[in-house]
This record gives structure tokens, sequence and C-alpha cells, in this order.
């Protein structure tokens, strides 16, 4: 992958969901060219690389068809690639990613950690970027009842399981990304408890990702008796960021760049004081 993470910071990670559905940027970029055009103020801002997302994965999402996904994302994966943007795809289909990889996109997003018998392959053959992601059942019922015996060890046990396999079906050591997957099958203990465990986690060798960008765990924490709405859950989205970032965290998922970019750096001038 020719996305190298700095040693003295964490690379920021712009979220562009070209959805309906999204549960907070939902039909915000419905068409390509305001997408790319948000894409492009987000690397101004200061962001590394750029998640197109053309599936919501929030809770009780349904899955939407290959052929509505590619509609959605490749016209802008292929704007900001010419742009020479580095562009990560969010999905879980290996048709998906192929045509991706193909416009130009550089990493793969796979929140099914790579459930399609093809994905491997896929990314093997590109030699692209790979996040491996943990999620317990799936976004139509993973909050249901998410249950686990220590879910630190056993998200750690899933993620090093399925890099291992990862690297056997031909990835890179060097092109994979791991992520604990907040909201993905949690409650708000078992996502308090990822975030505490993400030493843990980064013991497995692998960069650690995290997508805790407006999830509402951090609106129930910090909302006390009332949750917060969507649209106030920045600041507790930085602090989070902060918390992730001390434990190791590598690549920071979020909406907003500019303030994150600040906080980044806040941290990494603590962590790294000569
Ligand atoms: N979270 C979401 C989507 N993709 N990918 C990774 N690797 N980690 C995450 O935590 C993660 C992810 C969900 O957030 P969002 O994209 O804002 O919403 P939606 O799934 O509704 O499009």
């Amino acid at each position: 992958m020719s996305l190298q993470i700095p040693p003295d910071r964490p690379l920021l990670m712009g979220i562009l969901n070209v959805t309906p559905d999204s549960f907070s940027d939902g039909g915000s970029y419905a068409d390509a060219p305001s997408a790319a055009a948000r894409g492009l103020a987000l690397i101004a801002e200061g962001a590394d690389l750029i998640d197109v997302g053309g599936e919501s994965t929030r809770p009780g999402a349904e899955p939407v068809p290959f052929e509505e996904e590619l509609r959605r994302v490749l016209p802008v994966v292929e704007a900001l690639a010419r742009q020479s943007v580095t562009v990560s795809i969010d999905t879980s289909k290996s048709v998906v990613a192929k045509s991706c990889l193909e416009a130009g996109a550089k990493v793969v997003n796979d929140v099914r950690a790579l459930s399609d018998p093809a994905m491997s392959e896929v990314c093997a053959e590109f030699g692209c970027g790979v996040c491996l992601m943990h999620m317990q059942n799936d976004p139509a019922t993973m909050q249901a009842e998410p249950r686990y015996g220590d879910v630190v060890r056993e998200v750690r046990d899933f993620l090093g399981e399925r890099a291992e396999s990862a690297r056997r079906a031909g990835i890179a050591e060097e092109n994979i990304w791991i992520d604990p997957g907040f909201g993905f099958g949690k409650t708000v203990e078992h996502n308090l408890a990822l975030l505490r465990g993400l030493p843990a986690i980064c013991e497995l060798g692998y960069p650690v990702l995290v997508g805790l960008s407006r999830k509402s765990f951090l609106g129930r924490i910090a909302g006390g008796d009332t949750p917060l709405p969507i649209r106030e859950r920045e600041g507790v989205t930085l602090a989070a960021q902060a918390l992730a970032q001390m434990g190791g965290a590598k690549v920071i998922r979020t909406h907003e760049i500019t303030e994150a970019v600040r906080v980044a750096r806040l941290i990494s001038a603590f962590q790294f004081l000569p």
C-alpha cells in the first residue's frame, strides 16, 4: 500500500457517505459532483484519505444490491482519484471493491472482514490496503442483543484470525489494518471496554483504525439522562478520538476534519514529547 502511517501522528480518514440513509450524513451528498466536492473539502481541511461508502451499515439497515451501490460510489471514486485523492472504498462486496480499485481506490474498508469469498483475491491482486473490522451478526440484527464473554479478547481473537486468513490469501502484512468496530453489535459497556482495551488490540501488531464519529454510545454516555442528538455529538467525538489515540489508534475515521486535525496534533505532541 502506498499509504504509510507516519511515526508521529495518526492518519485521518474523512467519511463520505453517498447514501440516502446513513445515520448522520445520509442524503447530504446524493449526487456525484456534490459528493466529490465534499471529499475535496475534507482533504483541504487535512484529511489524509476519504472513505467513500454506498451502503449504510447503521443498525437496522437493509443490504443494497451491488448495482445500486456501484451506481452511487463509482463516479465519486473516479472523480476523487482523478484529483489524486487517496480513496478508501467502504464495501463488503468484491465486485464493488474491484471496480473501485480499477478506478483508482487504494484501500478497501470491509466492515465484514473479507466474508465475501472473492474479496481476499481481489485485494491481493491489487495490492491495496485492507481494513478488517469486527461486527457481531449483521446490521439488520446486530443491536438486538449483543453478547460476549470477554469482549476485548473475543474481538482481538477475531481480528487476529481474520488478519492471518488475509495473509494466507496473499494480502501483504503491511497492507492490513484492523478495527474493533465500535457500535457494530455492541452495547455501551462493550464499546467502552473496547475503547479501554485498545492497547491489547494494538498488540496484534497491525495499525488499528477507529470509527467513533457521532456513534450513538457516545451520545448516550455524554447526554446523561437524555442521549445527545447526532448534531450535538462533535465534542464527545473529539474526546473519544483523544482517548483512542492515547490507546494507540493509528487511523481515525471521522466526519469532521478541521477539529480532528487539531486534536490529533495535541495528543501526538503529548505522546511524542521528546
Ligand atoms: N462505521 C461505519 C461505517 N463504516 N468502517 C470502519 N472500518 N469502522 C467503523 O467504525 C465504521 C465503518 C458507520 O458509520 P457511518 O459511515 O457514519 O454511517 P452509515 O453506516 O450509516 O453509513
